[in-house]
């Protein structure tokens, strides 16, 4: 075993028990405010839980995918130092309350989430739109190609998994821009999720399709939430293609400024978060995969998924927290 090897599972051992304490406080912070219709302060009270915990721990961490731009976002801007700045310098990638509009609305699956890898490898992704394929692992590469129409993809899916197409169910955003894609779908004879917001979370699901029902990821979401659920199918294994939508002169300077070179260029997901990734993602209300955050009278329970890529080790945390003064 070299050196550099060495280094990193140490850290990968102490960190994933840290992630998790990260996202458990956000989640809690948020959960509090689920169904105020209440975006804004749901979201503001998860990222300064998720900040505070975040500069506990022992890294030189920065964040690339945060709340937004240095002069939008005050706290968990991209290139916002995070850490106690004595650890290892990590790239951080985190969306403190993922699904605003679901918590405001106490909706299914609005999730606390970060990642973390090795500095450098994980896309530094422009805030702008990107079209997402995915499905869970298992397969063999090829199945699905991002340049490929839906109802082939779809019936690909199918017969890799030797089902009728009709036994596949498609995730999608429940959007306008979408009406065409649902239309595509919905003539091969496949199901579809349609969802209010929460696409980190619809990737997910698409990993273990006998507990979520979900087969396949579909449709354009955000460009920083693909290379969250990328660092996520990066640990459970899984198939994702991921292209931005520069569409404009204007985005394609501001991703050229980001180093991306190339505005066409198919992203998988290991082109997205590479090397060692760290992923954790706890449940704000309840879902497919996680259960919300519990208030009792004299403790909160919290659900958390925490991921390593270089193990594949998938840990399900469901934590009992007594000490009420620390939230
Ligand atoms: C998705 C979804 C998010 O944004 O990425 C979506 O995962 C895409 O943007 O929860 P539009 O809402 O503009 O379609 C969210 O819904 C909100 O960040």
């Amino acid at each position: 075993m070299n050196v550099a090897h060495n280094i990193v599972a140490g850290l990968d051992r102490i960190l994933t028990m840290e992630l998790v304490r990260v996202t458990e406080r956000a989640a809690v912070a948020a959960a509090r405010l689920r169904g105020r219709g209440d975006e804004m302060a749901a979201d503001q009270v998860a990222v300064d839980a998720m900040r505070q915990e975040l500069n506990r721990l022992a890294i030189k961490g920065t964040v690339v995918i945060g709340e937004g731009e240095r002069d939008e976002a005050p706290m968990l801007y991209i290139g916002e130092e995070v850490g106690t700045g004595k650890g290892p310098a990590v790239d951080i990638a985190l969306d403190p309350l993922e699904g605003t509009t679901i918590c405001a609305k106490n909706l299914p699956n609005a999730l606390a989430v970060i990642a973390i890898a090795e500095k450098g490898s994980l896309l530094f992704a422009p805030d702008v739109y990107m079209d997402k394929i995915a499905i869970g692992p298992g397969y063999a590469d090829g199945v699905i190609d991002i340049d490929a129409s839906p109802a082939e993809n779809i019936a690909s899916l199918a017969k890799a998994k030797g089902v009728a197409v009709s036994d596949i169910t498609a995730c999608i955003l429940d959007r306008p821009r979408h009406a065409r894609l649902i239309e595509a779908v919905r003539a091969t004879g496949a199901a579809i999720r349609l969802i209010g917001d929460g696409d980190v979370a619809g990737v997910i699901h698409t990993t273990d399709p006998e507990e979520t029902g979900i087969d396949i990821y579909l449709g354009t979401g955000g460009a920083p939430e693909g290379v969250l659920a990328a660092a996520a199918l990066r640990c459970t294994g899984g198939q994702m293609q991921g292209r931005l939508i520069l569409d404009t002169p204007e985005k394609v300077e501001r991703a050229a400024r980001m180093g991306i070179s190339d505005p066409r260029r198919v992203y998988r997901a290991e082109d997205m978060a590479r090397g060692d990734v760290l992923f954790a993602a706890t449940g704000v209300t309840d879902g497919n995969m996680l259960a919300g955050v519990k208030f009792g009278r004299n403790y909160i329970i919290t659900h958390t998924i925490v991921l390593r890529s270089s193990s594949r080790t998938v840990r399900e945390i469901k934590a009992r927290h007594q000490d009420l003064e620390k939230f």
